[in-house]
C-alpha cells in the first residue's frame, strides 16, 4: 500500500500519526512498523528567514510531531525548550520580538540553514533533517522554490490603503486579527513540485489531504504548478478530511482565511470548494463529522463520495481511525 498525504502543520500532523498507526495496524510489518509507505507532501508557505536563519514551521511540526519530540501544549516547537538565546535576540533588536525562536529548535534551524548555504536544496535538507528520527513516514517539502505566503490588508496610512505582510506577521503578531483582503504566494507561478512529489502522487494508492488548513496549507500546496495536475492525473482516489466541524475550526484561526478566498466556514463548503475531480476539482471523496451529515446528500449531488464520522482527533485512537475511514473510503472509490 502506498499512501501519500498533502498536509500542513497542527492538523496535518496529528493526522498523519493516524495514518502512520492505522497503517501499522493494517500492513503490520512484524516489527512494529508497517509495510505499506507513507509519503506526506508538506506546506511551505509559512516558510520564512528571520535572524539570518530559515524556518519551515510546518514541515517542523510533522518532524517534531512524528518523532515524538513536540510540545503538545503549544502545538509547535519542541517539548522542554528553553529561551535564552530568544531572550538575547530581543536584547540586540534582531528577528521579531513576538515570534519566539526557542534554544532547541534555533538547533533545527541552524543545521537548516547550513546545509542550505552549502548549496543542499530544501528537498534534500528536508531528507537530511529526517535522518535523526525513525519517522515512519517520509516527508517531502512541496517545492523547493520559496513562495513565503503574505497576507494582503487594509491599512489606511498607506497611499492605495492597502499593505502586505509576512503570513506568520499576520498570524502570530496580529493573532489573523486584520481582515485578509488576499493571500498570495509568492514566485508561485514559477516553482516547481519538489523532487518526487509528482511521483509520490502518481504512484499512490491513495492520496489523502489531511484537514488542514484549506488556503495557507493545502491551498499552497496544490498552487504549485504541476502538483494539481498530478493530483487530476492519478489513478489513486483522492480523499479530504474536513478541518471545519460543525461551522467552526477545530483549533487555530483557519476561519480568518476562508473569507479572502469567498467560502464560507463550513465543511461542506470547503468540500465544495475543493471540488470534485470529475469536475477539475482535487477530490474524490470527502469525511465530514457527523455534526455535518446533513451535508452528505448535497456533496454527493456535487460529485464527491461523502461520509459522516467522528473528526476529532483527541488521541492516538481517534486520529488512527479517522486515517481508517479514509481509508475505507478510498475503498469504496476504487
Ligand atoms: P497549521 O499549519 O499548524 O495551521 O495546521 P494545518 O494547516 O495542518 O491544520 C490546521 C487545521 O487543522 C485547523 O483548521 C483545524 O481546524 C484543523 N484541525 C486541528 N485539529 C483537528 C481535529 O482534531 N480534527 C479535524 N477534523 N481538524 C482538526
Ligand atoms: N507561533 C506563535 O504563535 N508564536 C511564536 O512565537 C511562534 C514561533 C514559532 C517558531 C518556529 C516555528 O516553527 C513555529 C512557530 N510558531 C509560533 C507557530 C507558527 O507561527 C504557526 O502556528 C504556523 O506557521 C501555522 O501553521
Ligand atoms: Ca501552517
Amino acid at each position: 500500500m502506498r499512501i501519500t498525504v498533502l498536509a500542513g502543520g497542527v492538523g496535518g500532523a496529528r493526522f498523519v500519526r493516524g495514518v502512520r498507526e492505522e497503517c501499522a495496524r493494517r500492513w503490520p510489518d512484524g516489527s512494529g512498523g508497517t509495510d505499506a509507505s507513507v509519503t506526506v507532501v508538506v506546506n511551505t508557505g509559512d516558510d520564512l528567514w528571520l535572524a539570518g536563519v530559515r524556518l519551515m514551521p510546518d514541515f517542523d511540526s510533522l518532524l517534531y510531531s512524528l518523532a515524538g519530540v513536540n510540545d503538545t501544549e503549544r502545538g509547535w516547537g519542541r517539548a522542554g525548550e528553553t529561551e535564552r538565546v530568544a531572550a538575547e535576540l530581543r536584547e540586540w533588536g534582531v528577528g521579531w520580538p513576538w515570534f519566539t525562536l526557542g534554544d532547541l529548535d534555533l538547533g533545527t534551524h541552524l543545521a537548516r540553514t547550513a546545509w542550505l548555504r552549502e548549496g543542499a536544496t530544501p528537498s534534500e535538507v528536508a531528507r537530511r533533517l529526517q535522518l535523526r528520527w525513525p519517522l515512519g513516514v517520509r516527508l517531502i517539502p512541496a517545492t523547493d522554490t520559496e513562495v513565503d505566503t503574505h497576507v494582503l490588508v487594509a491599512d489606511a496610512d498607506q497611499l492605495d490603503g492597502e499593505r502586505e505582510l509576512h503570513f506568520q506577521e499576520w498570524w502570530t503578531r496580529y493573532r489573523a486579527a486584520l481582515p485578509a483582503i488576499a493571500f498570495r504566494q509568492r514566485n508561485i507561478e514559477d516553482a516547481r513540485p519538489a523532487p518526487g512529489v509528482v511521483e509520490a502522487i502518481l504512484g499512490s494508492d491513495l492520496v489523502l489531504v489531511a484537514p488542514s488548513n484549506p488556503v495557507v496549507s493545502i491551498g499552497t500546496i496544490v498552487s504549485v504548478p504541476g502538483i494539481r495536475e498530478a493530483i487530476l492525473e492519478t489513478r489513486a482516489p483522492v480523499v479530504g478530511v474536513s478541518p471545519i466541524i460543525g461551522g467552526k475550526v477545530v483549533r487555530g484561526m483557519a476561519d480568518a482565511c476562508l473569507p479572502a478566498i469567498g467560502v464560507d466556514t463550513s465543511a461542506e463548503a470547503v468540500g465544495r470548494h475543493y471540488g470534485a475531480r470529475s469536475a477539475g476539482g482535487i477530490l474524490d471523496g470527502w469525511l465530514v463529522d457527523e455534526a455535518d451529515a446533513a451535508a452528505v446528500a448535497s456533496l454527493e449531488e456535487a460529485g464527491l463520495v461523502a461520509a459522516s464520522v467522528p473528526l476529532w482527533m483527541r488521541d492516538l485512537d481517534t486520529s488512527a481511525a479517522l486515517a481508517g475511514a479514509s481509508i475505507e473510503l478510498g475503498d469504496r472509490i476504487q
